[in-house]
């Protein structure tokens, strides 16, 4: 259905809904069915699903910390993202713990606006199996990317299924049938969810009250008989005879004879009596649901999976042709020595990632937590093939760019220009999608190996386009174009990798194609350390002038303000006194440069355009491409890192130094804050932000590292399928609007897996018109479970001036038919006796998953700190055996047991304590003591 103006209730209700709309609109994300939408005190999905989130993170990084033997502070206070990510000693994965837990937010929220008709998305309409069968699908696609550490495609689902659970529990009875605990069976298929209401079961009566204490009927409580509220957006819709209601002027049913409603959704919904009964519940069927993925996945992934890690990943993208022999001996180099001196320190990579590249093959990638398995990795790469001097650099680019988390650091080396430039408008998509760093690392500068059968290049050498789209590209980025000879990669490489930790914050930087001069002011505040000054370019001069008004200039590197500089090739890296204040680079330069200044602060932010929500009321929801050029537009600004920052300014600043847009900031919580933008540049922006941390005497400024364009176009896609079925192709609608001329349309969509694609290779649009397409995927009907892909559907408008892109994920899952968790079975559990210390305990048990199950994947010892031994049964390779054994001071163990699927069992068991004999202890007695 559409809706026209908002005004399709009575004329006295008019107002009311353009009231409401108004809110919305205020509130930024509604959650207007389902919880949500509070008067300030009521809880939201957001908030659910944070404290969800954090109660399960919280005891996840507890037991790996008894398991370390670490001592860990429980409760963390105050009770929020800062704290928990310290407690767990990761306080340098703040920034992408706060965006996972932001992301499953916005994941959970979408459900409201894209579906928002659906009532079993919100078990609503009595829709409880169809209910429970979207949390379980969802599930089972959690867990199977997290087994192929996908763990972006995790959270989108974990958000989508979330939100459906935690309605769940404003929406039916279960609460006011007493429960205080979550119902278990909604997150296992096959099970039974409780007493489900026949479809003639009169469950309400009539309430004419906006809070409805009574409406359910007594017989169905006493009986426990499980229902939910009926709910409709359309005007005059009907229920079946005797249902309750959702309730609430939004839901059309709750007119319908029994009136009223039993919703939870806010403290003034007709249930309100009840909203936070409702909402603890949810809480814990949050944390229960996130338990059950921490079982399948096992608790490093589960952490990583919510972005909470040591370092960031290290993502390497290599050439592996045959002039890139001695690079790749270098690459090798430079690996073994960046793991070596991470590992085992607080920025030990997190997953590591590669990517080779050459022409005509690519991949395959490889992707791992273990720095051995990686270096074994890198070290079988050889150089061979690549024909003509290009290579296909920007499909590995973009094959690391969607398989690397936001955020990542990419290095990508090679030492010959792109084949494939083709996917340029593709991987700047990425890039600003991803908000990624791509350095480039070539290598052909002084010389190039005589296997070149292109001799076209002069001297070997990139021509300047080809040097000119990587430069492109790593400045969108923020990352550096940098050249050094093969001798130098280490070092070149090594000044970047020492320097950047997930600490890393960019507090401005610059890239002009053209020397000119020109004077770069920033402030640094209170909490920078470590203030690095990075600047690509050949021959650039500078002065630099502090605070205090103390100048140096690049002719000099050992003055007062350098405290170390470092040059290879066209990287210069300077490490700056830490002085607060305002500080002034004059750079002088004949050719083009790139000026980066970082420091290492847990002040950060976040950020996203947003757009007017196409749910019914408004609002707004994430833009997942580029924002509208030229017009209006809003951004959600989210800083990170500290409890008493406040946002005071926030500006996009066009990548050309030439222009600048503010924003006019309001807050929308404490930590999150919305700018509304007039006009939104045309031309390249980043954006940058000024706030004030406490009393701080000076402000913090921030800018974004990646670089961002708008675009007159528009391209939506519907992004509500992220499960691919093996073998079927799965058609995606879209649609491609623009604000200018008409005209014929190029339209590119490429995915990362080289899956079978169809799509129009053009659309005709009038001016200001729209169009719409189709894109069909298909997997090959032997891809891995839980194999994600990437598809980028791009529009380019005539002249190829102006680009905008729809970026979708989705996860490739076979169906699963194992519901069922392994299972246990005793076999023989020993007793003990006597002083604990001096005696030791057995326990030896026997695991299956069942004739039809999909097998035993892993077992773990979650409790108990004995040994334990794993063992396939002699003659039964379905079966496993455990024997555990230890000391009688640690009686108790619980094993975990998960099948391939990922569902999870626990066995408990406790030794038996035999009547102890202690030697009572010698009585103290001061005068014997004295004696002795
Ligand atoms: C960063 O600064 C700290 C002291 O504040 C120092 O210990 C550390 O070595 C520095 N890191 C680098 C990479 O220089
Ligand atoms: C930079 O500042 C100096 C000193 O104020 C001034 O002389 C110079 O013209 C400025 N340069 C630019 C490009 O604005
Ligand atoms: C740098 O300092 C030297 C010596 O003080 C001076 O001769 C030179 O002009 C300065 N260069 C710039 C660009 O300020
Ligand atoms: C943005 O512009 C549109 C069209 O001019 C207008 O309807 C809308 O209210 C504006 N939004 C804001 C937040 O100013
Ligand atoms: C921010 O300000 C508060 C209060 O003044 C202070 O306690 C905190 O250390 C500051 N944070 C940082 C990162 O400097
Ligand atoms: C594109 O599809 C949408 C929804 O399916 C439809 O409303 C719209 O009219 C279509 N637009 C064109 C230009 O066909
Ligand atoms: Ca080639
Ligand atoms: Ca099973």
């Amino acid at each position: 259905m559409t809706i026209h103006c908002g005004c399709i209730f009575f004329t006295t209700n008019c107002a009311v809904m353009k009231l409401l709309a108004a809110l919305c609109v205020l509130l930024l994300q509604t959650g207007a069915h389902g919880f949500g939408l509070g008067n300030g005190k009521s809880l939201n999905h957001q908030e659910i699903t944070e404290r969800g989130i954090l109660n399960t993170v919280v005891e996840v990084c507890r037991a790996v910390a008894l398991a370390e033997d670490r001592y860990f502070l429980y409760p963390p206070k105050p009770f929020n993202a800062e704290s928990v990510a310290a407690a767990c000693g990761a306080s340098k994965s703040l920034k992408t713990f706060s965006k996972a837990i932001s992301y499953i937010q916005d994941e959970n929220v979408e459900v409201d606006h894209y579906r928002f008709y659906s009532a079993r998305h919100h078990f609503d309409n009595e829709l409880i199996l169809e209910g429970r069968k979207i949390v379980t699908e969802g599930l089972s696609a959690v867990k199977a990317s997290n087994r192929e550490n996908n763990f972006k495609a995790a959270r989108k689902n974990l958000g989508k299924i979330l939100h459906s659970l935690q309605d769940f529990y404003s929406h039916s009875n279960w609460v006011e049938l007493g429960n205080k605990k979550p119902n278990p069976n909604l997150i296992r298929s096959g099970t039974r969810i409780g007493n489900l209401a026949a479809k003639t079961r009169a469950t309400c009566r009539n309430c004419f009250t906006d809070i409805c204490k009574d409406n359910i009927l007594e017989d169905v409580l006493r009986e426990n008989i499980l229902t939910t509220g009926y709910f409709s957006f359309v005007p005059f819709a009907s229920k079946p005879k005797g249902k309750c209601s959702h309730g609430g002027f939004i839901d059309f049913t709750s007119g319908v004879e029994p009136e009223g409603g039993i919703n939870k959704d806010e403290l003034d919904s007709s249930h309100g009596h009840l909203h936070f009964n409702a909402s603890n519940v949810a809480i814990a069927a949050t944390s229960q649901l996130l338990e059950d993925v921490r079982g399948a996945a096992g608790d490093r992934k589960f952490l990583q999976m919510m972005g909470i890690a040591k370092g960031k990943p290290l993502c390497f993208v290599v050439d592996t042709t045959g002039s890139m022999g001695d690079d790749i001996a270098a690459v090798k180099k430079v690996t073994a020595s960046i793991i070596d001196k991470r590992v085992g320190t607080v920025d030990e990579p997190s997953l590591y990632i590669l990517v080779p590249f050459g022409d005509p093959s690519f991949g395959p990638l490889t992707k791992t937590t273990d720095p051995k398995y990686f270096k074994r990795a890198i070290n079988s790469l050889k150089a061979s093939g690549g024909g003509d001097f290009p290579e296909l650099s920007l499909t590995g680019l973009q094959l690391a760019l969607t398989s690397a988390p936001p955020n990542s650091e990419i290095f990508v080396f090679t030492d010959a220009p792109a084949k494939d430039t083709h996917l340029r408008g593709t991987v700047l998509a990425l890039i600003e999608r991803t908000q990624s760093e791509v350095r480039f690392m070539i290598t052909n500068i002084l010389s190039r190996s005589q296997s070149d059968t292109d001799h076209q290049q002069q001297n070997g050498r990139m021509s300047r386009s080809g040097a000119q789209l990587y430069r492109e590209l790593a400045q969108a980025s923020g990352g550096q174009y940098i050249e050094v000879s093969k001798s130098n990669l280490l070092e070149a490489t090594t000044i970047i990798t020492e320097s950047s930790t997930s600490f890393q914050a960019t507090i401005v930087q610059a890239a002009r194609s053209r020397g000119k001069a020109e004077n770069v002011t920033f402030t640094v505040d209170e909490s920078v350390r470590n203030l690095t000054i990075y600047i690509t370019g050949h021959r650039v001069d500078f002065t630099l002038i502090s605070p205090e008004g103390v100048t140096q200039n690049s002719t000099d590197m050992t003055g007062p303000l350098i405290i170390s500089s470092q040059s290879v090739g066209n990287l210069h890296a300077l490490k700056l006194k830490e002085e607060v204040g305002l500080w002034e680079i004059r750079m002088v330069s004949a050719q083009s440069y790139t000026l980066k200044v970082v420091g290492e602060t847990s002040i950060d932010f976040l950020f996203d355009f947003m757009e007017v929500s196409q749910g019914p009321f408004g609002g707004f929801t994430v833009l997942e491409n580029r924002p509208k050029a030229g017009v209006n537009g809003t951004l959600r600004v989210m800083l990170t890192g500290s409890d008493s920052a406040k946002l005071t300014e926030v500006s996009l600043v066009e990548s050309s130094g030439l222009g600048r847009v503010h924003g006019i900031v309001t807050s929308l919580s404490e930590r999150s804050f919305l700018v509304q933008f007039d006009k939104i540049p045309s031309a390249e922006f980043a954006v940058l932000i000024m706030g004030q941390n406490g009393t701080s005497s000076v402000s913090f400024q921030r800018q974004s590292s990646t670089s961002i364009r708008a675009s007159s176009l528009t391209v939506t896609a519907d992004n509500t399928n992220t499960v691919l079925a093996p073998g079927m192709p799965l058609s995606i609608p879209f649609s491609v609007a623009t604000e200018g001329a008409g005209g014929v349309f190029r339209m590119r969509a490429t995915n990362d897996r080289d899956f079978d694609l169809t799509f129009p290779s053009s659309l005709v649009l009038e001016d200001g018109g729209s169009a719409n397409g189709t894109v069909n995927i298909t997997s090959p009907s032997d891809t891995p479970s839980g194999t994600d892909v990437t598809l980028t559907i791009e529009a380019n408008a005539p002249g190829g001036a102006d680009t905008n892109y729809a970026v979708l994920s989705f996860t490739v899952l076979h169906e699963v038919t194992d519901f069922t968790p392994p299972v246990c079975e005793l076999i023989s559990l020993s007793n003990c006796t006597g002083n604990c210390s001096l005696s030791m305990w057995e326990l030896s048990v026997q695991v299956t998953d069942g004739t039809n199950g999909t097998g035993i994947d892993r077992i773990e010892l979650r409790q108990g700190d004995g040994t334990m031994n794993i063992s396939v049964a002699a003659g039964n390779e379905n079966m496993t055996l455990v024997s555990y054994n230890a000391s009688c001071c640690s009686p108790a163990v619980e094993l975990v047991v998960i099948d391939h699927v990922g569902n999870v069992g626990f066995c408990f068991y406790t030794v038996q304590q035999m009547t102890e004999w202690r030697t009572a202890p010698r009585p103290q007695n001061l005068s014997s003591k004295v004696s002795e």
